[in-house]
């Protein structure tokens, strides 16, 4: 119904051929990575796979499918739009996820957001519809999930809106988080581009037991690579521990290696995956990836030495793995589950667990669900009940039917677990979460992924923890995040001590996978009369103006609009929560834009000064100001600026309200591609000491801009209150079509001109 099997015959039918021209022209064994990417590069690049520098080089490729979900389909469809064109050039699927409050639980929850979303969703459905999407219903799943049980296939290249799109890297494809100006591209028939990635060998050895799980081989490299250790990387998993692994346990570790920083992570081929396609109805799937399974995967020379062909290995030992939880506030901070209660004494972290939060587009498989059941049947057979809230949240239906049809969901229910609606609901802050206190310092626990400050509940004093779906379930249990469940016992409600067993599960459900309806809505055959409602009143979407061209000259007179200190996230600069709802427009968003930043000046969020009257105000505000007098201005932020998330509101806003350039120290790589793509200037300091010189009132100039060039250095001059100035050197990574859509006001301007130039 929804896959084309004769498009993926044909793409295997040359597979084979393809990799070993790559090869060829290589000369020497092949990373499962090279062979994806080698294979999907674009028809008229004349780039030539031996010469291709890895962390060097943009590349053009040609990815199989689109993938998007609804908080950033939005922007990347009304972008689409003004793209020209009958209908989508390659495979694409919009799904409704992200817009459902969690608040009651699942049914309650689902049907207040499909009113209260109604303008959106029926949006969504009907430009689908009009231009050849599939489109998946709210209600259906979260967009990594229902795409890795219908979609994902070995040797496949996608882009989707979404950072945690690599999610499908674990059915060996290479699939990567974009903003919706590089969808909109894909979708109109043009190429897609990528820096050439530097590639990271994960060795895997051994096989968990007990309570360690995939989560925890993510967790663990997050520790080591840190939030930004993976930038312009693609973490190629390998080894007897890898085949060990389900598919959807190698799911979690390529979703969560987006909190690394990382392109994309993947695991080759093996007889795990083919097993996970044969149990979610792709038979004939598995019967044609068996079939060249050698070529799914890494060459074993590569393998056998990895140090020679890899840029970096890393070894992990599953058999010694323990348990980790990662946090607050940031998810590389990872703490061994033994030394995890010492760590929160010592720093004082409330030990008390408030909510305990399972499930999420990482960790909702259907083994996640049937693992910590288990120990929710463990706890109700002795006498315990959750002391945390707990709430549990299936990542599609698909998944939810069936852990409802096999009696695992009565286990949660029995220690007080509350199921909410297969969405993103408090993973992404959709989360009405009632607190006595909001004041108060307290501690969740999630099996998510993310965990910044403020995500999950807009709180600041919440610290959010992240770990497995097991430890979450335990923890939840004892409502107390010191708990050890491999060392430490309970008391129940008789008074008894209690200690829980190790979680047992099922990577499929023995009676196989059933689902009612799916929530799939296939698109109009032909979609020419079927009419896109935008309200013009309306404020929750609106149809997109272009952004003027450059101006041509160089940029002067610019005042820092916020010089940002620490970490500042796509989660600061566009915050999600509430916000959520403005996604399809574009000047309401804008009022939250940059309101989370710390400013350096101050320590304070959402308060900047106003170089023309001396006040201090919001900093959508005080930027808006500067734009009704004609002024652009300048945003400074600190290392990987923009981490997270892909939403290109992040870039979009600061265009949409005249800020011209972002210098920072440096950028994480989706979001400094999509202020490329919106015509922004994204700079990095050539000296980081250099961010030190910049004052509250200064005001700036970007100079060589007539001739700006590929590795050539822009410059900036500075120019304090006291009528002192400097100058500094500005680094950029802009290739010359990246300069085109500089010149241009945005790539979209490009697009739209070509379109009306063929039509
Ligand atoms: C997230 O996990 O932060 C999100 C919400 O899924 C985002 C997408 C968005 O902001 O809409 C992501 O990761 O890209
Ligand atoms: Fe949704 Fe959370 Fe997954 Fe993002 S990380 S797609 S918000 S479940």
């Amino acid at each position: 119904m929804t896959f084309d099997l004769e498009m993926l015959r044909q793409h295997y039918a040359q597979w084979t051929q393809r990799c070993d021209d790559v090869r060829q022209s290589c000369n020497r064994p092949l990373t499962l990575t090279e062979k994806i990417l080698l294979t999907h590069l674009w028809s008229d690049s004349n780039a030539s796979p031996a010469q291709l520098r890895r962390g060097v080089d943009y590349v053009d490729f040609a990815p199989d499918r689109v993938a998007m979900q609804d908080a950033t389909a939005q922007m990347a469809l009304l972008q689409f739009m003004q793209a020209g064109r009958p209908s989508v050039a390659v495979p694409s699927t919009v799904h409704c996820d992200h817009l459902i409050q969690a608040k009651a639980g699942a049914a309650t929850d689902l049907r207040e957001a499909v009113d209260k979303n109604k303008e959106v969703f029926d949006f969504l459905s009907s430009v689908s519809d009009k231009y050849g999407i599939g489109f998946w219903k709210p209600g259906a799943g979260i967009i990594h999930q229902v795409i890795l049980e219908n979609y994902a296939f070995p040797g496949g290249l996608m882009i989707g809106t979404d950072s945690h799109t690599p999610n499908a890297g674990g059915l060996g494809m290479i699939a990567i988080g974009v903003g919706g100006a590089d969808a909109c591209d894909v979708m109109a028939g043009l190429a897609w581009e990528l820096k050439m990635p530097r590639i990271i060998g994960v060795h895997l050895r051994g096989k968990l037991s007990g309570w360690a799980s995939a989560k925890d081989v993510i967790l663990k490299v997050a520790g080591i690579l840190t939030v930004k250790g993976g930038t312009d990387a693609i973490l190629e998993y390998f080894g007897d521990g890898a085949q060990s692994l389900s598919a959807t346990g190698k799911s979690t570790i390529c979703n969560m290696g987006a909190e690394i920083g990382a392109t994309t992570s993947i695991f080759g081929y093996d007889h795990r995956m083919a097993e996970y396609l044969r149990g979610t109805g792709r038979k004939d799937v598995a019967t044609m990836t068996d079939a060249i399974a050698s070529h799914l995967t890494g060459d074993p020379e590569v393998y056998a030495n990895p140090t020679a062909y890899f840029d970096q290995v890393i070894e992990i030992n599953l058999d010694e793995l323990e348990p980790h939880i990662n946090g607050p506030f940031t998810p590389d901070l990872a703490w061994p589950l033994s030394q995890f209660a010492q760590a929160v004494r010592e720093h004082g972290w409330p030990a008390q667990l408030d909510v305990g939060l399972i499930g999420s587009c990482t960790n909702s498989s259907y083994e996640d669900i049937s693992r910590s059941a288990s120990i929710a049947a463990q706890a109700a057979s002795k006498k315990l009940k959750a002391q945390s809230e707990f709430t549990i949240t299936p990542g599609s239906e698909m998944v939810r039917y069936t852990v409802e049809r096999d009696g695992l969901l009565e286990h949660f229910d029995a220690i007080g677990g509350v199921v909410l609606a297969n969405a993103c609901g408090p993973c992404i802050g959709q989360w009405a979460r009632h607190s006595d206190d909001p004041q108060r310092k307290n501690s969740i626990i999630t099996s998510f992924n993310r965990n910044f400050a403020k995500r999950n509940d807009g709180n600041p004093n919440t610290h959010a923890f992240v770990a497995s779906p097991e430890i979450v379930t335990a923890l939840a249990i004892a409502g107390d995040l010191t708990f050890n469940p491999m060392t430490d016992s309970l008391i129940n409600t008789e008074g008894f001590e209690v200690t829980l067993d190790e979680p047992q599960g099922l990577a499929f459900p023995p009676k196989g996978f059933e689902v009612a309806d799916s929530g799939y809505q296939a698109p109009a055959i032909d979609g020419a009369s079927v009419k896109v409602h935008v309200h013009p009143d309306s404020d929750r979407l609106q149809l997109l103006d272009p952004f003027a061209a450059w101006e041509g000259t160089d940029l002067t007179g610019m005042p820092l609009l916020i010089k940002a200190q620490g970490k500042c996230t796509t989660d600061h600069i566009s915050m999600a929560g509430p916000w959520l709802k403005y996604r399809g427009h574009l000047d309401n968003i804008s009022n939250n834009m940059l309101i989370g930043a710390v400013n350096a000046y101050t320590g304070q969020t959402n308060s900047v000064r106003n170089q023309l009257t001396g006040a201090y105000g919001a900093v959508p505000e005080v930027q808006r100001a500067y734009k009704a007098a004609g002024l652009g201005s300048v945003v400074v932020g600190d290392e990987n600026y923009g981490e997270g998330s892909s939403r290109e509101h992040a870039a979009m806003e600061p265009r949409h309200l005249g800020v011209r350039v972002i210098l920072v120290r440096s950028f994480a790589r989706i979001h400094e591609t999509n202020l490329k793509k919106q015509g922004m200037l994204a700079l990095t300091f050539a000296n980081k000491a250099d961010y030190d010189l910049i004052q509250e009132n200064d005001r700036m100039d970007v100079l060589g801009l007539n001739e700006f060039r590929p590795g050539q250095a822009l410059r900036m001059r500075l120019t304090h209150e006291d009528g002192s100035a400097k100058e500094l050197q500005l680094n950029h990574s802009y290739n010359e079509a990246q300069i085109a859509w500089f010149r241009a006001g945005g790539a979209l301007n490009i697009i739209r001109a070509q379109a009306a130039g063929h039509s």
